[in-house]
Formats: C-alpha cells, sequence, structure tokens
C-alpha cells in the first residue's frame, strides 16, 4: 500500500487530494495544527476512514515534521500548507514568511534528513507571476511578485528546485492558477460571492462588498487541480509544472454570471464596491499556459468558467436553504 503525507489537509486542496488518494487505495497520512476546537469541516466525510491517519505538528516546529517523516516513512509528500490568503499576507508578512516560504525548508529537511527517497510536491502559486512580465504565463516566465504572500511563494518554489539540484530530491513545484469550488474558504473572492449572491436571493443579506472587479484570473476547479499534484509524482522526473484553464476572467464577469446563475437580473443593484479590499499592490491579470501539463502529464481541466461559477452558486444556494 502506497503511504502519501499531505500538510493543509484541512484546507481545500488537502481535502480533496485526500479523498482522491484514499479512492486510489494509499493510506493517507495528514498534518493537523492543535487548535482548542477542531477544524475537520473539510475531511467530515473521511475522518474515519480507516486509511486515513491524522498526524499532529505545525510548519513553524521542525521537530513534528522530522518526527512525522522518520516515523511515516511516506512515498509521498504534498506540501499544501501555508499562509494562503494573499490580503493577510500585509498584515502578517513575518507570519507568512515563516509558513509559506520557511515552512517549505523545514519539510524539505524533514525529507532530506528523515526520509530521502519521498517524492515532493510543493504547492507553488501563480501568485509568484504577480505583475506579470509575459501573457500568458509559462514555466519559463520570469517571476514578479506583488505581495508578502507572492515573495513568500518564490521562495518556496526555489528552495524546491534547490534542493533537487543539491541533494537529488524527487522535489517537484505545481504552479497552480486560482482554483475554487464550494471548499474554498470564503473570504476569497468567488465563495465570497457565490455565497453572498446565494444569501441575497434568499433574502438573508443586501448587498456583496468588494474591492477591485478589473482585476482578471485564470480560475478552475479544484477537484481537478489535485489530480495534476497527483500526476506530477508519478513522472520518471522531477519537474515543475503550470496548472492552469488557459482562460482569462475579471472579478466582475464572476459577480455577472453568479447574479444570472441564481435568477438576480440586474448585478449592480446588489453590489458596493468597499475600499477595505483594495490591495496595497495588484495582481491585475493571470492566465496560464498548460500546455506543458497538458502534454507531459496527460491533464486537462473537466470544468470551464461558466461551469464554475454555477457549480459554486447551486452549492451556496443549497448549503444557505438548508442553514
Ligand atoms: P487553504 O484552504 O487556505 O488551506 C491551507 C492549509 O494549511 C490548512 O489546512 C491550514 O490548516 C494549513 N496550515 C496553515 N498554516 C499551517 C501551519 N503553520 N502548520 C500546519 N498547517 C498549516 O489553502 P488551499 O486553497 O487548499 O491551497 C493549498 C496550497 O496551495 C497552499 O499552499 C496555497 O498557498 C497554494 N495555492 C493555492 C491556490 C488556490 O487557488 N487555491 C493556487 C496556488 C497555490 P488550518 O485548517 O489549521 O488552518
Ligand atoms: O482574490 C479581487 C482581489 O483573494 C482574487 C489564493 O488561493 O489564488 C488566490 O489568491 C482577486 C484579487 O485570490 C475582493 O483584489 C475584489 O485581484 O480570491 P482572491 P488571489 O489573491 O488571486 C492564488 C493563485 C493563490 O496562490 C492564493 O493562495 O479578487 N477582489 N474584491 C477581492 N478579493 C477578495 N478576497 N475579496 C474581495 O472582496
Amino acid at each position: 500500500m502506497k503511504k502519501a503525507f499531505i500538510t493543509g489537509i484541512t484546507g481545500q486542496d488537502g481535502s480533496y487530494l485526500a479523498e482522491f488518494l484514499l479512492d486510489k487505495g494509499y493510506k493517507v497520512y495528514g498534518l493537523t495544527r492543535r487548535t482548542s476546537t477542531q477544524n475537520f469541516e473539510r475531511i467530515k466525510q473521511i475522518v474515519h476512514h480507516p486509511n486515513l491517519q491524522l498526524v499532529s505538528g505545525d510548519l513553524i516546529d521542525q521537530h513534528s515534521l522530522t518526527y512525522a517523516i522518520k516515523q511515516i516513512r511516506p512515498d509521498e509528500v504534498y506540501n499544501l500548507a501555508a499562509q494562503s490568503f494573499v490580503q493577510a499576507s500585509w498584515e502578517q508578512p513575518v507570519l507568512t514568511g515563516e509558513f509559506t516560504a520557511l515552512g517549505v525548508t523545514r519539510m524539505l529537511e524533514a525529507i532530506r534528513l528523515g526520509y530521502p527517497k519521498a517524492k515532493f510536491y510543493q504547492a507553488s502559486s501563480s501568485e509568484m507571476f504577480g505583475k506579470v512580465r509575459e501573457v500568458p504565463q509559462k514555466e519559463t516566465t520570469p517571476f514578479y511578485p506583488r505581495s508578502p504572500y507572492g515573495v513568500a511563494k518564490v521562495y518556496g518554489h526555489w528552495i524546491t528546485v534547490n534542493y533537487r539540484e543539491s541533494f537529488n530530491l524527487f522535489a517537484v513545484s505545481g504552479i497552480l492558477f486560482n482554483h475554487e469550488s464550494p471548499r474554498r474558504g470564503l473570504e476569497f473572492v468567488t465563495r465570497k460571492i457565490a455565497n453572498a449572491i446565494a444569501r441575497i436571493k434568499l433574502g438573508k443579506q443586501k448587498y456583496v462588498e468588494l474591492g477591485n472587479l478589473d482585476a482578471k484570473r485564470d480560475w478552475g476547479y479544484a477537484k481537478d487541480y489535485v489530480q495534476a499534484m497527483w500526476l506530477m509524482l508519478q513522472q520518471d522526473e522531477p519537474d515543475d509544472y503550470v496548472v492552469a484553464t488557459g482562460e482569462t476572467h475579471s472579478v466582475r464577469e464572476f459577480l455577472q454570471l453568479a447574479c444570472q446563475a441564481a435568477g438576480i437580473s440586474d448585478w449592480q443593484s446588489v453590489y458596493k464596491h468597499n475600499p477595505k479590499f483594495d490591495r496595497p499592490a495588484e495582481v491585475d491579470l493571470l492566465v496560464g499556459d498548460p500546455t506543458k501539463a497538458k502534454k507531459k502529464l496527460g491533464w486537462k481541466p473537466s470544468v470551464d468558467f461558466e461551469g464554475l461559477v454555477k457549480l459554486m452558486v447551486e452549492a451556496e444556494l443549497e448549503m444557505e436553504r438548508e442553514s
């Protein structure tokens, strides 16, 4: 039985990846932080699965990571844990650096010292492209991060490449563009809009307050993206890949389509601008070129932009009707 170790298992991607690997017959170990109340909402369907084991630790605590790797001796390690909210990275830049940047080195050290045979996946991000140097962005596009989060991810990316080249580890970096789902945190714009529009439709809320509607993103479906992570670790050679849909849409388009999906005819009547959600430095346009992932991994997205908006709004309508 293959063994996988996932950091960030309680997050959006970690929960989908754990389900995907359990379905494939893996024994899955998930790193969780101790909290005063349990935070297992996204893993509630699998938490009692006989092949899932939760392991206590923290990306800031080297000992817990090294101990876990030594004990488990996993075939595959997916480092998905991070402070992942861009806006929060201006409020907590040092913590973001500790988790999102140095946390990667701690995981790599744990593998180097504890079980160097393990294959390592690092969750890199399109935020590394920031003020983009090239459209669309591909594996060779230079980075120009625009937030403490983006800067931390550039560090995580290069330390992964460096450990591959220095210590011959099977370490890969997936440069994933935005991917969303009903399990997305409520602070991210897609889930925030989908949830607010459902509540407005049901008469629970009047407006949705947003920042910059002109920002454009390449949005895909999270379930598709965790498959790409796994495929990267099944290759003969470690390499880095862009994972994206190749399409870009504005926040305004997301809002318009969400209103349409809920049967709200005038989107402007439910929207207010709130400068609190504007960013000190914005990433204006992201659009990825997934050619390499398509050719080498045989990966392709199964849900398009319209399908994603519809799926998210429908899920929120169902959840809000029940609550
Ligand atoms: P998410 O929902 O915010 O999940 C983050 C996970 O990291 C949670 O399980 C969280 O645990 C855990 N975590 C945070 N700090 C930790 C620490 N110090 N020690 C241990 N665990 C810690 O993020 P996501 O959307 O699933 O994204 C997964 C990864 O992909 C992240 O690294 C993110 O930066 C990256 N990424 C995401 C996207 C995207 O569009 N979703 C795109 C590119 C890259 P708690 O539940 O305890 O908070
Ligand atoms: O913002 C604009 C905002 O917070 C998207 C993370 O998973 O993807 C994510 O980062 C855009 C930005 O995601 C609001 O200014 C307008 O331009 O949903 P977001 P993000 O910053 O793109 C990357 C790939 C990651 O790696 C990250 O971990 O939407 N926007 N109004 C708003 N954004 C938010 N959150 N809230 C608003 O009210």
